[in-house]
């Protein structure tokens, strides 16, 4: 029978989990990161096989979030440091970011995941008809995918970015810009972020316009 992650996972260490706070060199933190890992290889997987067919991807980058990144994450969210809290409420552990080159494909991409029977989406977020304050423009979807662990089946948690070569440019650039060492960016900055994105997302719409006719 197939189970979540939450449930299966679980469930054979439960007491150890619900116990443990997080260790991030313990063997459990590495094991529970390979499952994670793993999660990824399928989402990708199944995103070549839709590229084969459809031609709608430009690039694809995964990551694992850092131990200080989720630690960071927990604190400010006031959960308490156990596994069990970590795996139920940080959704981006695992991340898939999928580069489009129209923000049509982007959707495209969205609807045939939406069909895939490997994958299940629990959540989804559309910055780009709705942008951060920031300016920040993605798509974002959390998807549930089976994943072999010995002889079980588990359902991982893994987000999935989905957004244009334009919007993946001024996200990398602005995280740059915002975690410089020097610290918080100027009242300014911000607004001329706000603005740079904008005209990206002008320019990009025009150009896909002549793209597309
Ligand atoms: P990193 O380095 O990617 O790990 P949740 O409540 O869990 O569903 P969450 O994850 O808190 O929602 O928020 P959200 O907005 O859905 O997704 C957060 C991620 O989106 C960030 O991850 C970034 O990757 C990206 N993101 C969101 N807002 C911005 C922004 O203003 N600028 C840039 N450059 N990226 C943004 P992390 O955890 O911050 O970092």
């Amino acid at each position: 029978m197939i189970k979540t992650i939450e449930h299966n996972l679980i469930v054979q260490e439960n007491e150890m989990y619900q116990r443990n706070k997080i260790k991030v060199k313990s063997n459990l933190y590495m094991k529970l990161m390979s499952i994670y890992s793993q999660a990824i290889e399928e989402v990708k997987r199944e995103i070549d096989d839709i590229n084969k067919e459809y031609n709608l991807v430009d690039h694809i980058k995964t990551r694992i979030k850092s131990p200080k990144s989720i630690v960071k994450k927990m604190k400010d969210k006031n959960y308490e440091l156990t596994y069990q809290n970590m795996i139920d409420n940080i959704n981006d552990i695992a991340g898939v970011r999928v580069i489009a080159k129209t923000i049509d494909d982007v959707y495209k991409i969205k609807n045939i995941l939406e069909n895939n029977s490997n994958i299940t989406i629990i959540k989804e977020k559309d910055y780009i008809k709705k942008p951060k304050k920031s300016g920040y423009t993605s798509l974002h979807i959390i998807a549930e995918v089976p994943t072999k662990i010995d002889e079980n089946i588990v359902f991982v948690k893994v987000e999935i970015q989905i957004r244009t070569i334009a919007m993946d440019l001024w996200a990398n650039l602005e995280h740059e810009i915002k975690y410089k060492p020097e610290g918080k960016i100027s009242k300014l900055s911000s607004i001329k972020l706000i603005k740079y994105a904008k005209l990206l997302n002008k320019i990009e719409k025009e150009m896909t316009e002549m793209y597309s006719r």
